[in-house]
C-alpha cells in the first residue's frame, strides 16, 4: 500500500502546515510538562524526543500511520520467520540469533534454533580452547593476533562493536580488521604480526566476494611463507565464518574450523551470528552473551510494547516526520562516547542498504522519499568540525545524541565535561540565541547577524546508566528495528542491495583492461580517457 494515498498520511499533511512554523520554544513555553509527555523508556534506554518539532497531536496522527500501514503486524511475521526477503525469497530472523529464550522460531516448518545453539556452543569452546592457549599454531606456538578478514556486514560489526566494548575485552590478545581490497589494508596490518602467533577469521556468508578472498589469499600466502613454507599450516591458522562450506573446504580451512551460518541472515544484520566470533575471542564468552542478552531484550521491547510506549517505533515515525513532511535529507548521528565511534559508519550501512530503496512493494517507482542519509561522528570531536552548519546552516539536520550517564571508567572530571556538553548542544539547538541576548550581551551591532542562532533545530536524546555490553546491544538492535519499521511505512523492501550489484559487475569488465593495458571499444569517453590516464602512470 503506497502510504502516501492513505488518509493517515493527508492527515500527517495537513498537520505539518499548521505547525510547521512552531518553534521548539513555544513548544516548551505551552506544555512546560512537554519532556514528561514525549520521554520513553525500554529495554534500559532512555528516549527523550520532546525537543523534536512535534506535538502530542503529531504523534498521534503518526501512531494512526503506523497502525494502517500495519508495522506490528509485520514485526510478527518477522520475528515467525515469514520470507518478508520476498525479493531474494528468504526469511529475516537477526532476531533468531538472539533468541536465549530458545522459543522455537520455524523456517520452512523446521525450528532454526537448535542449529544457532550449535554454532553457538561451537564458537564458545573454540574460544575458550584459545583462550586457555590450547589452540596452537602450526609450530606449537600460541595465537596473540587474531585478524578479521571481511567486508561490509563481514567487517562493520564487529569492528563497530569491538571498539565499543574493549574495555571489556582481553587485552592481551590483539584484533584487528582488514577489510579493504587495497593492498595496503592489509601490508599495514600484517607488518606488525608474528605469522605464528596470527589467527586469521575469514569472514564471507558467500566466500566469493573479491575483497575478502584476495585478502584471504595474499594472508594465506604471508602466513605459509613465515611459517616455513608448508601449506598444511593453513589448517591451524585459519578459520571460516559462512554459509558456503564447499569453497571453504577448497581454500584448505579444516572443517571444524567453519562456523556456519544461513541464508535467513543478512550481512549487516549477522553480528550475533558466527560473524561475531571475533568479539566472542577478542571481548570474552561472557561479553558477547551479554550483547545478545541486550539485544534480545530490546527484540522483546519491540515486539511485544504497544505502538504508544514502543521506542523503535517511535524514533522511526519521528524520522519519517521530517524526511517525508519537512523534507530533511539526511540525520546525523553523534555518540557521545568514543568507544561508539564507529556506531554512525555502522549505521550508515544498517540504514542506507536497507532503505535506500526506490521502489515499492508493488514494483512501482515510489513517489515519496525513503531511507535518509545518515552520517556523524561522535562528541565532541564533530562540535571542532561540522556542528557549525547545523546550527547556523540553511539545512535542516535532525540529530539523535546517544549518551551515558556514567562512564565506563572515571576519569577524573572528563565524564562531567563530556555530558555538559552533550546537553548543551541539544539546548542550544533548540532554543538557539536571540537578539535581546545579543543585546545584553554587548554584541557589536553589525555583528548580530552572525552571531545568531535561530534554534529550532531538532534532537532526540537516548541514555543509557552506562556504556555495557548489555545496553549497546539494546541500542545496535533499537537502530535495527527502527530501520525496519521505516522500511514498512515506506513500503519498500529493506532486505534486500540490489544497487551494490551494478558496480560490481562492471568492475569485472574494467579489470580485464588493466590487467591487459587495454582500452575497451565500449566505454564510454570519460571512462575511456581516465583509463588512458591510468595506463600512461601506472608504472610510473
Ligand atoms: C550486507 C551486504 C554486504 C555483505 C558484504 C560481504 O547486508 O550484504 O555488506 O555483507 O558484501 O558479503 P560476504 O559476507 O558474502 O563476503
Amino acid at each position: 500500500m503506497n502510504p502516501s494515498s492513505t488518509p493517515e498520511w493527508h492527515a500527517l499533511a495537513e498537520h505539518y502546515e499548521q505547525i510547521k512554523d512552531l518553534h521548539l520554544k513555544e513548544l516548551f513555553t505551552l506544555d512546560p510538562d512537554r519532556a514528561g509527555r514525549l520521554s520513553f523508556e525500554g529495554a534500559g534506554w532512555h528516549m527523550d524526543l520532546s525537543k523534536n518539532r512535534i506535538t502530542t497531536e503529531t504523534l498521534d496522527l503518526l501512531w494512526d500511520l503506523a497502525r494502517v500501514m500495519r508495522v506490528q503486524e509485520e514485526a510478527q511475521r518477522m520475528f515467525q520467520g515469514e520470507k518478508i526477503n520476498v525479493t531474494e525469497g528468504r526469511a529475516v530472523l537477526h532476531v533468531a540469533l538472539r533468541n536465549i529464550s530458545n522459543e522455537p522460531i520455524k523456517v520452512d516448518g523446521v525450528d532454526v534454533m537448535p542449529g544457532v545453539n550449535r554454532v553457538l556452543a561451537q564458537m564458545r569452546e573454540f574460544a575458550h580452547k584459545l583462550h586457555k592457549g590450547e589452540f596452537l599454531g602450526h609450530r606449537g606456538k600460541p595465537i596473540k593476533n587474531i585478524v578479521n578478514i571481511g567486508i561490509g556486514g563481514s567487517d562493520l560489526g564487529p569492528l563497530m562493536v569491538y571498539e565499543a566494548l574493549k574495555a571489556y575485552g582481553k587485552r592481551d590478545l590483539h584484533l584487528s580488521f582488514i577489510s579493504n581490497i587495497d593492498g595496503a589494508h592489509s601490508a599495514e596490518v600484517l607488518r606488525e604480526l608474528d605469522p605464528d602467533h596470527t589467527l586469521f577469521i575469514v569472514a564471507s556468508k558467500t566466500f566469493t566476494t573479491q575483497e575478502t578472498m584476495t585478502n584471504a589469499e595474499t594472508a594465506k600466502a604471508w602466513l605459509i611463507q613465515g611459517t616455513g613454507g608448508d601449506p598444511k599450516a593453513v589448517a591451524k591458522h585459519f578459520v571460516a565464518l559462512s554459509t558456503n562450506l564447499e569453497a571453504v573446504a577448497a581454500f584448505g580451512i579444516a572443517r571444524q574450523n567453519i562456523f556456519e551460518f544461513w541464508d535467513w541472515v543478512g550481512g549487516r544484520y549477522s553480528l550475533t551470528s558466527a560473524i561475531g566470533l571475533p568479539l566472542m575471542l577478542g571481548l570474552g564468552v561472557d561479553v558477547f552473551d551479554e550483547l545478545r542478552a541486550g539485544f534480545f531484550q530490546m527484540d522483546r521491547h519491540f515486539l511485544t510494547s504497544p505502538i504508544e510506549k514502543n521506542l523503535p517505533i517511535n524514533l522511526a515515525l519521528v524520522g519519517l516526520w521530517y524526511n517525508n513532511f519537512f523534507g530533511a535529507e539526511s540525520l546525523a548521528m553523534l555518540p557521545y562516547s568514543q568507544y561508539l565511534h564507529r556506531f554512525p559508519a555502522y549505521f550508515q550501512q544498517g540504514d542506507m542498504e536497507s532503505n535506500g530503496k526506490g521502489t515499492d512493494r508493488e514494483g512501482n517507482a515510489v513517489n515519496y522519499q525513503t531511507g535518509p542519509i545518515v552520517w556523524g561522528e561522535p562528541g565532541t570531536g564533530g562540535q571542532h568540525a561540522f556542528y557549525q552548519l547545523i546550527h547556523q546552516g540553511t539545512k535542516l539536520i535532525p540529530t539523535d545524541f546517544i549518551g551515558f550517564a556514567a562512564p565506563v571508567e572515571e576519569h577524573g572530571d572528563h565524564q562531567e565535561k563530556l555530558m555538559s556538553n552533550f546537553f548543551a548542544q541539544q539546548k542550544a539547538l533548540a532554543f538557539g540565541k536571540g537578539i535581546e541576548e545579543l543585546k545584553a550581551e554587548k554584541c557589536p551591532e553589525e555583528l548580530i547577524a552572525y552571531k545568531l542562532f535561530s534554534g529550532n533545530r531538532p534532537s532526540t536524546a537516548l541514555m543509557a546508566p552506562k556504556l555495557t555490553p548489555k545496553s549497546v546491544g539494546a541500542l545496535i538492535a533499537l537502530y535495527e528495528h527502527k530501520v525496519f519499521v521505516q522500511g514498512v511505512l515506506w513500503n519498500i523492501y529493506s532486505f534486500d542491495q540490489w544497487g551494490v550489484e551494478l558496480g560490481k559487475q562492471l568492475a569485472k569488465g574494467v579489470l580485464k583492461d588493466l590487467s591487459e593495458g587495454t582500452v575497451s571499444k565500449d566505454h564510454d569517453s570519460s571512462t575511456a580517457s581516465l583509463l588512458k590516464y591510468y595506463h600512461l602512470h601506472r608504472r610510473g
